[in-house]
């Protein structure tokens, strides 16, 4: 038997060492939690790096013809997929006395007996418009838009989407389409969507099973009504993706008609593709104004887009 003092000692540095064996397992268990979440939001689609793509993007100046930031652009993407696409095309063309670059880059399917059939398009514009027509200072309306919202914003969804599509290929092929030229419209005559119709007539064997253009998706008021074209082209597809952001949550997807709006959906639904335009409507005051910069882009708005087009590229839950 241990004299009184002594059993008390040993007792002590027992206790002491079962405190400290039990903290270092908590750790343990905390950094695995840790990185449990770490991993789980990896996997999720990310405002907060969407955001950072607009940043660069805007920091290489307007993507407009004339403008050193249209070739800075185009390089930044492609650099981006190169490594991590399964396909990737640059198609030059050349319409109405401008020449302009699609981009094209593929993300096969998990499965490789899925590879050609079914697969989903996501598409934006990467250009920004010449002129700010709108803005309410005369001086102003002759400079090129700074393009954070318009332009940016879909092209860094579509960025923001090609990371997750590289951790973990999707059940189905992901075509990443970047249109070039969707912002000439009213500018000495010419129409919007340039780059579109030329992608829509390049690639005539291209038919995805469904398509989501992404435009102007950043604004921290964004709204989201069912687009009125996406409506009559492609109403079931339109329902899907309502049905995804409903069940989410995503409350700047609204359950209410939009308006018709032209767009690069356009040339797509008029060659009997199912395409949609997840577009803010009505437009921000920002719209085709100087004031159209990432101050009023929102990390939030990016991250309820990009998490309803991954539920729905990832979990397909009705046949397309
Ligand atoms: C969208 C963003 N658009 C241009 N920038 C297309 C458009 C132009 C839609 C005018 C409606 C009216
Ligand atoms: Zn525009």
């Amino acid at each position: 038997m241990l004299p009184s003092t002594d059993r008390l000692i040993t007792q002590l540095v027992m206790a002491s060492a079962f405190i400290a064996l039990s903290t270092l397992a908590h750790a343990r268990i905390d950094d695995q939690l840790d990185s449990q979440i770490d991993e789980q939001q990896n996997g999720q689609f990310n405002g907060q790096l969407a955001m950072e793509h607009i940043a660069q993007q805007v920091s290489y100046g307007p993507r407009t013809a004339d403008y050193s930031g249209k070739q800075k652009t185009l390089n930044y993407i492609q650099q981006l997929l190169q490594p991590e696409a399964d396909q990737l095309v640059v198609q030059p063309f050349q319409a109405h006395g401008l020449s302009g670059n699609n981009l094209w880059a593929s993300f096969y399917a998990a499965d490789p007996k899925q590879r050609s059939q079914p697969r989903i398009m996501l598409a934006a514009h990467w250009d920004t418009r010449p002129i700010a027509e709108r803005d309410k200072l005369p001086a102003n309306r002759a400079q090129p838009v700074t393009g954070a919202n318009d332009g940016a914003s879909g092209v860094a969804v579509l960025l923001e989407m090609a990371r997750l599509l590289s951790s973990q290929r999707a059940p189905v092929t992901v075509d990443l389409v970047f249109l070039d030229l969707e912002d000439m419209g009213n500018i000495d005559g010419l129409p919007f969507s340039i780059g579109a119709t030329e992608f829509v007539h390049q690639n005539r064997f291209y038919r995805p099973t469904a398509g989501v253009l992404v435009d102007m998706v950043c604004d921290r008021d964004l709204v989201i009504p069912q687009e009125r074209f996406s409506r009559e082209g492609a109403a079931d597809l339109q329902d899907q993706i309502w049905q995804i952001a409903r069940s989410q949550g995503a409350e700047v997807f609204k359950d209410r008609a939009g308006a018709y709006i032209e767009d690069d959906h356009l040339p797509f639904l008029r060659a009997g593709l199912k395409v949609i335009n997840l577009i803010h409507w009505p437009f921000p005051q920002s719209w085709h104004t100087s004031g159209d910069t990432i101050d009023r882009c929102s990390a939030d708005s990016l991250q309820q887009v990009g998490r309803v087009i991954s539920e729905f590229i990832y979990l397909q839950r009705e046949p397309l």
